[in-house]
């Protein structure tokens, strides 16, 4: 390399049309070289932006049914657009669920337009945020976004953008280190600066669970714009009576086996009430796992808990219902659900059906196979 390079210097010295030749390619190398230095420093937040910039009008994607920490991320990717021009649209599939986000809805009075197809999104031009594959619609799977920003582990990228932090406890933490980058000593809006907040609060549990320092920084720095009251809004909402009946229900029915307690809330109206009451019940002195099962319109629901990380609830709930016609349960190691149709229960259809105290003995047993043996042969 360093001979060839001398040996074009030998003959360019000989020659000035070739030494001209050689001083024009050094220097468009170092302008070339220099601007890739300064887009390799270049901010991830001052990259995205020159993303969104280039397109009159985006789609902020969140994942189906989304939560806290992707509204507020959403909300985050629209001000960093709109502070560039670029329209935005918030899209998602699925339905706004459970009153906890609802209440994030209505307390930040966040307009979604639900799709059910690719066909549905308001542009082409797709952000994805708090996931890195879009799912949950018609056409998700052929669906490129141009800017993928998360904190799931996966393999989803976007074809102009993408930061994905699996280490990260919530993406609303990402955003809030884009927005300090970018606003440097002005102050973010009050509104964003809650919801970013309550985003991290949410998806880690109020900072006890899954956290990096990031997101103790993050919060240190949003808490100076945020709004104690609307916080305490989103963060406690107000519950619909049934809520507390229901979970009255679940206290009183419980049987525990501990560490397990296991309840029956009988018939409910709102189906968000079994969730929030397991939550409840898991705070019971003893207890590290729970399941609360209750009916509504010819389906038992089942909603599970753990704090053990002894205790796989999703893979219990799922061995349980297993061999039972028109039954579906699963989920993670903390928290499970599941879905029976009461009349297969009570023995309508191709099983010979199963009690209620057969079930519960069979969720007990799922939940408690390596403990059931410890009792059996004390040392
Ligand atoms: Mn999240």
């Amino acid at each position: 390399m360093l001979a060839a390079l001398g040996r074009v210097l030998a003959v360019a010295v000989g020659d000035p049309l070739v030494l001209a030749a050689v001083g024009l390619g050094l220097l468009t190398a170092g302008i070339a070289g220099g601007w890739g230095i300064k887009r390799w420093l270049e901010a991830p937040v001052d990259r995205l932006c020159r993303v969104l910039k280039r397109r009159d009008e985006v789609v902020v994607l969140m994942h189906p049914n989304p939560d806290p920490d992707a509204m507020a991320s959403a909300m985050a990717v629209a001000h960093l657009a709109e502070s560039v021009g670029t329209e935005v649209t918030l899209q998602h599939a699925g339905a706004v669920k459970h009153y906890q986000n609802q209440a994030f809805v209505a307390t930040f009075d966040l307009e979604f337009e639900p799709i059910e197809d690719a066909n549905w999104l308001a542009c082409r031009d797709v952000v994805l945020v708090d996931h890195n594959e879009p799912r949950g619609f018609a056409g998700s799977r052929g669906l490129d976004p141009i800017a993928v920003l998360d904190h799931h582990p996966g393999e989803g990228t976007g074809t102009e953008f993408t930061d994905v932090r699996p280490d990260y406890g919530a993406c609303a933490t990402l955003l809030t280190e884009y927005l300090r980058d970018r606003a440097g000593d002005e102050p973010l809006p009050t509104p964003l600066a809650t919801a970013l907040l309550q985003g991290i609060q949410s998806d880690t549990h109020s900072l006890t669970r899954g956290c990096t320092p990031a997101e103790f920084e993050a919060s240190a720095y949003l808490y100076s714009f945020a709004d104690p009251q609307l916080l305490d809004q989103v963060a406690t909402p107000s519950v619909p009576g049934e809520f507390l009946d229901v979970q009255a229900r679940a206290i009183t029915n419980r049987q525990v086996t501990e560490p397990v307690a296991i309840s029956d809330v009988g018939e409910v109206e709102t189906v968000d009430a079994i969730a929030a009451a397991a939550d409840e019940l898991l705070r019971l002195d003893g207890t590290d796992a729970v399941v609360v099962y209750g009916a509504n319109d010819e389906t038992l629901h089942l909603s599970a808990r753990s704090s053990d990380a002894a205790i796989h609830v999703g893979k219990a709930l799922r061995e349980a219902v297993d061999d039972i016609p028109m039954a579906s349960a699963g989920g993670h190691a903390r928290m499970g659900g599941g879905q029976l149709s009461i009349p297969h229960l009570d023995g309508i259809g191709p099983g010979p059906g199963v009690s209620r105290s057969e079930l519960r003995q069979r969720l007990l047993d799922a939940m408690l196979p390596e403990r059931t043996l410890e009792v059996e042969q004390p040392s």
